[in-house]
């Protein structure tokens, strides 16, 4: 799929321009707070270290001042290998699945699955995909600095700037100054790590490159280092090649080789480029090639060409050219200037500061930009970044909420090229999916289920509890709609209309009709990853149509519908679609009042369960909207009964339904549940989420997924554009009185900038980027300037219509 066409960056700043000059934004922009995480203390855990990314290679950086580790990451460093998983025996099993859960012999269904629908082989690995063909992501190996400084250090200080994407650090010993840079660069796929001390002959200290298994380093002349290595493929170190490079160069002072190490002294400066690359190629059935070590050394070669000032210089441009698309006021914070971890402890006892869920929102974005660029592989279940060998959950990609989530702030968040390597991950599913869809089910079309591996795994998981999720491929469609709804190009949605449309020829061969309603129906299937109580006291995971299976489906075919509509295309396929929505089991309202989980009204054995499945609807789906009031209550009723805790993600999922039932402070409560500073290790299954010193959210343990759900949920509280019209301030919550947002993109291809003051709309505009028709709905009463005053009508007294024109701006000011 190829990048589609955006808006110059001259174009931006040309607007950008504007904005400041007519609505003196000026103060507003000068007013904000630096976008820094910094601390007082070099990082004793991973989780208070600093991430720097370039969407493939990553780091982190600890920060301390004898030693430092900065701890290294490759976006492919997998173990496993591509698996036959597939299993035949669910074929033939289904039939009979299916008329046990039809006449309610839940249990019996449920062992039948656990034998039948489940993969051939051991799937994941059950905790140790490391060892596994399924494999897992992996730590590339610490680059360690020991450094020979004497003396107690004074006035230490590390941080990372989210504007520049650099992680710093900055101490003195003896009175010399000594500053230390850490960036990823994209421009030259490098990652530069950059000393200097103020005064001559100061700098002096040993590199090391290690890796706890299947490495070896060795010096290659005087001032390089290789490491070269093979991962496990599953029982023999047969895998993945990779290979890390990394050169010192220095001003003044010595650079030797001795043994693997290098050591340099008497330096002012020293600059270490790290390049690292593996023989992985998104290229089934293989997925191996290339020379990994050519590429590294020769990027390392042309780095080294490059003075250090130029590489900095180019990383900062190539960052900023994204980061600073959107820009965020949420106002005065008093703890602005404490340091982050002490920022969230004074949080945590009841601080109002609107300025760190403004942090948050862009580190969102920061991370986004970090882990996830063209050409990379997706961000998975920790971005980029992952400490050991095993792990958490193989670092993979998880479908049943976790790798949505990680791309909810992407569009919204003006970060659209991001989003391509999900979309050609999902376009790679296709090829295994297809095989999946007819060994699992004899049905045509592809599918996937609830993990996959850049391996292309697309089978159930080895547990029909969590593993047998059958509406992930449609949930996965859900994202290459939602890039065109933000950037509507008739070409691109030309190039991913087949993979909507062979998704969508799986689920009209896999619903089936209940025979106790005629309604359409999925199953077998899992609500992720919950158990009911039937009326009868059996536990159960697996029924037919639960409440998120249908949606989702519901939501694939909806926009299969809408492409072929914009793509004119009208065929006897598109009928069929139609006529399978029609017939869909829509979600439905228990005698509670609440949105049921599963087609019956079921007990739950965990009421508080981390999966709102049944809420997808609501978001990010969008079938249940202010438009079905009766849904929209009921929504609101289940989440109350969900209540405000949960896992990292499931919080930062809260956010994002409070805001959608524009309900600002209770989105905000989230919000602050999320940033509650999380001070211990260990997995945590039923609540205890928040997020680390680092900023980076615990499930617990570190999952990113939370991090970007977090960030896309302050984005939906301000603009919404789910419901056919664009929303603005739609669940501003009282703390967040005055404010202002800059650059945020709505569906339809429209950028909103606006400025709030005492709780209202004060002044605002959207940008239409390629032209069309814009709903906008605004809390307050406003003026609208537009370039010709015919182009508007106001429909409501709150809404207006724009038909607008490639690259016009529509003005809002406040009238009363
Ligand atoms: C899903 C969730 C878990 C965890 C895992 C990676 O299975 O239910 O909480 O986030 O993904």
């Amino acid at each position: 799929m190829a990048n589609h066409p955006k808006h110059s960056d001259a174009a931006v700043r040309w607007c950008v321009l504007i904005v400041v000059l007519t609505s003196g934004w000026v103060a507003v922009q000068a007013a904000e707070a630096p976008l820094r995480l910094w601390y007082r203390q070099p990082a004793k855990t991973w989780v208070e270290a600093l991430p720097v990314g370039n969407g493939r290679l990553g780091a982190m950086v600890f920060g301390g001042v004898t030693e430092e580790r900065v701890q290294l990451n490759e976006d492919s460093v997998w173990s496993g290998r591509p698996q036959d998983a597939d299993n035949p025996a669910a074929k033939e099993a289904l039939p009979e699945i299916r008329r046990l859960l039809f006449d309610g012999h839940y249990s019996e269904a449920d062992q039948l699955g656990v034998r039948k629908l489940i993969c051939k082989g051991p799937g994941s690995g059950s905790g140790n995909g490391a060892r596994a063909a399924f494999g897992c992501y992996q730590t590339l190996g610490d680059l360690k600095l020991s450094s020979s400084h004497t003396g107690e250090p004074t006035d230490y200080e590390r941080e990372l700037d989210l504007g520049t994407a650099i992680a710093r650090v900055r101490y003195s010993v003896q009175g010399v100054h000594f500053t230390r840079e850490v960036f990823a660069s994209h421009a030259d796929q490098v990652l530069v790590v950059n000393l200097e001390s103020d005064a001559p002959g100061w700098l002096s200290f040993s590199a090391s490159l290690t890796r706890s298994e299947c490495a070896v380093t060795t010096a290659a002349g005087q001032d390089r280092l290789i490491m070269r290595g093979q991962l496990f493929d599953g029982e023999k170190t047969n895998g993945m090649k990779f290979v890390a490079v990394l050169r010192v160069l220095t001003k003044g002072g010595k650079v030797t080789a001795e043994g693997n190490s290098l050591k340099v002294a008497g330096a002012k400066q020293a600059t270490l480029l790290l390049t690292a690359e593996t023989d992985y190629r998104s290229d089934p059935p293989l997925y191996r090639g290339g020379n990994p070590e050519q590429t590294a050394l020769a990027r390392n070669d042309a780095a080294a060409h490059r003075p250090f000032a130029i590489l900095r210089e180019a990383h900062i441009a190539d960052h900023r050219r994204l980061f600073d698309r959107v820009s965020l006021d949420l106002g005065e914070s008093a703890n602005a200037n404490l340091p982050t971890d002490d920022r969230l402890r004074a949080l945590g006892k009841g601080a109002v500061d609107p300025g760190l869920a403004a942090l948050y929102m862009q580190y969102g974005r920061y991370l986004l930009i970090s882990s996830s660029r063209p050409g990379s592989l997706p961000a998975n279940l920790q971005g980029i970044w992952a400490e050991s060998i095993q792990t958490p959950w193989n670092g993979d990609y998880h479908h049943n909420i976790n790798d949505q989530m990680n791309y909810w702030p992407v569009e919204v968040g003006n970060l659209a090229e991001c989003h391509l390597p999900f979309l050609e991950f999902i376009d790679s599913l296709r090829v295994p999916g297809r095989r999946t869809a007819a060994i699992q089910y004899g049905a045509h079309g592809w599918t996937v289920h609830t993990i996959s591996n850049p391996w292309g795994f697309t089978s159930p998981g080895e547990h029909p509890g969590w593993g047998l999720f059958p509406a992930a491929g449609a949930w996965l469609c859900h994202h290459l709609w939602e890039h065109y709804a933000f950037n509507p190009d008739p070409e691109y949605l030309r190039k991913v209309y087949p993979i909507l449309k062979e998704s969508a020829e799986f689920y009209l061969d896999w619903l089936v009709e209940d025979p106790h309603t005629t309604k359409l129906v999925s199953g077998p299937a899992n609500s992720p990853e919950n158990t009911f109580i039937a009326a009868d006291g059996q536990r159960g995971q697996l029924s037919m149509g639960p409440t998120m299976e249908q949606e989702i489906i519901w939501d694939l075919f909806r926009n299969v519908e809408d492409a072929s509509a914009a793509l004119f295309i009208r065929d006897s396929f598109t009928q069929r679609v139609h006529e399978a929505r029609d017939r869909l089991l829509l979600p439905r309202v228990g005698s509670d009042g609440r949105l049921m989980e599963w087609a019956h009204e079921f007990g739950e054995s965990e009421p508080h369960h981390r999966h709102v499945s049944h809420l997808f609807a609501l978001h990010p789906g969008s079938q249940i909207t202010s438009a079905t009031p009766e849904w929209f209550a009921a929504a609101r009723r289940a989440l109350e009964g969900r209540g405000d805790g949960g896992t990292g993600w499931s919080m930062a999922w809260k956010v994002n339904f409070w805001a959608r039932l524009h309900d600002g402070d209770h989105a905000l409560k989230l919000l602050r549940n999320l940033l509650n500073l999380v001070e211990t290790s260990g997995f945590r299954y039923d609540g205890g989420g928040g997020v680390y010193a680092n900023l980076f959210c615990a499930h617990p343990p570190f999952q990113i997924d939370g991090n970007f759900g977090g960030s896309a949920g302050v984005m939906e509280m301000l603009v919404q554009s789910h419901a056919g019209e664009i929303n603005l301030l739609p669940a501003l919550p009282h703390e967040w009185a005055a404010g202002s947002v800059r650059g945020l993109r709505a569906r339809g291809g429209f950028e909103v900038d606006i400025n709030w003051n005492e709780g209202r709309l004060a002044s605002g505009s959207i940008l239409a980027e390629q032209g069309g028709v814009a709903r906008v709905r605004v809390p307050n009463a406003v003026k609208v300037e537009a370039p010709y005053p015919l182009q508007i009508k106001q429909i409501e007294p709150l809404v207006f219509e724009f038909r607008a024109r490639a690259h016009e701006r529509y003005r809002l000011v406040a009238t009363q």
